[in-house]
């Protein structure tokens, strides 16, 4: 290498090392969650409403099961820039196979395909994963849309004791075969790369043990070509195109006589009807909904009519998987993941709202939670507007979810 390449190259590859290390440090920084909260507000505000969420276990040894069921609202008033839900595929949400999913439901209908998914409505699902990689991993109920991403529930942390060596996943096969899906086809996958790794390096070998590029870039450009190419590269080159025809054409009738009942991947699709819609208990309208920076409270002033004939009052309001309870009516779920239920709703008047009254209430609700899940970004945004469902109980604990959303106005006193 020449000097002036040198001064060139040693400095990049320096940065390109202190570059590597500076990801390795971040990487480091952020392994407690997935990067959820770096969605934007409007993502986790105002597209899939998840409730209900329930891990059947947060501790488990390698191999058994871990249910996670729940349900979610799609906001009636769904972004204009997000695609809606027409391509939409229930998911998990975890750090890379830590779990194998063994089946996932959505209203009671196995869901291994794309289904499409209606706005306004309500769905339960349940995804039943088996403990695969031993860790604490944070696991979160996770709808994919197309051209929308991968839109998140509350991430609850599991723990996987035990050993991966223990981690079995046996099926048993259309034709009766009991396999382990573990290490099922691995030696298969291991010899056809050993043998097209080894043709692969074979030509490269054959064209490198003669001088290369700089020396044939040369005689072309002299117009002496003669002899760059011989007969015999002809007949070898010839010779690897026999060869791997023979070998493709070979692994095709061994794989159909090893194999000769096989289903294609299914690509349908699958039909899922939406909860029946409850009756709604009441009309809100808002009037006014501010967020205060230096209290970190969101102020909704709300109309709401009682259209049911019985009292309801209000028990939490939750958005983008936080929960904001009132502890009067409703009690913090043990199992819910604790960084995302909060205290402090306000409510004014407290007390139940009579069927067929009209009375204006003003909620607020405190937490720093606001600015730690990144949901303050939203006052940012050229849209700011929020979502989020308002959870009715009446006298006899019978709930109705309310969905409320509108803009959302900062205030700075
Ligand atoms: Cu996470």
């Amino acid at each position: 290498m020449s000097a002036p390449e040198q001064r060139v190259l040693f400095p990049l590859c320096r940065a390109a090392l202190a570059a590597l290390l500076l990801f390795v440090g971040l990487d480091a920084g952020v392994v407690g969650a997935h990067g959820e909260k770096a969605q934007e507000p409007f993502l986790r505000m105002r597209s899939f409403l998840y409730y209900d969420v329930q891990w059947s276990k947060t501790e488990v040894q390698v191999g058994e099961e871990v249910v996670v069921t729940g349900r979610f609202r799609i906001f009636e008033e769904w972004p204009k820039v997000l695609d809606r839900p027409d391509n939409a595929f229930l998911n998990i949400g975890i750090p890379g196979p830590v779990f194998v999913r063994k089946s996932s439901k959505l209203n009671g209908v196995p869901l291994f395909n794309t289904t499409s998914l209606e706005v306004g409505r309500d769905y339960e699902f349940e995804i039943v994963l088996k403990a695969r990689k031993p860790g604490r991993h944070h696991v979160h109920p996770m709808v994919n849309v197309e051209s929308a991403g991968p839109l998140v529930g509350p991430g609850q942390w599991v723990e996987i004791t035990g050993d991966i060596a223990d981690f079995t996943n046996t099926v048993t096969t259309i034709t009766g075969e009991t396999i382990d899906l573990e290490h099922h086809g691995f030696a298969n996958v291991v010899t056809w790369h050993i043998v097209w790794v080894v043709l692969g390096v074979a030509w490269l070998l054959y064209w490198f043990r003669r001088p290369m590029f700089i020396p044939r870039m040369v005689k072309i450009q002299q117009g002496d070509t003669k002899g760059l190419i011989t007969g015999t590269d002809y007949a070898v080159g010839a010779g690897f195109a026999v060869v791997t025809l023979a070998l493709i054409t070979f692994g095709y009738f061994r794989a159909e006589s090893l194999y000769p009942t096989t289903v294609p991947l299914q690509t349908g699709r699958t039909t899922v009807e939406p909860l029946p819609k409850q009756p709604d208990a009441v009309e809100i309208e808002i009037q006014e909904a501010t967020y205060r920076i230096p209290g970190r409270t969101v102020n909704l002033t709300l109309e709401i009519t009682n259209v049911s004939d019985r009292a309801q009052r209000i028990g939490e309001f939750t958005t983008a998987n936080l929960r904001f309870l009132n502890t009067d009516i409703v009690q913090a779920d043990p199992g819910y993941p604790p960084e995302l239920i909060e205290g402090g709703l306000q409510i004014e008047p407290a007390a139940a709202i009579q069927p067929g009254e009209t009375v204006v209430v003003k909620i607020s609700a405190t937490n720093p939670a606001w600015e730690t899940e990144q949901l303050a970004m939203l006052i940012h945004d050229p849209d700011s507007r929020f979502g989020g469902l308002l959870m009715f109980y009446d006298d006899e604990g019978n709930r109705s979810i309310a969905e409320i959303g509108g803009g959302l106005i900062p205030t700075f006193i």
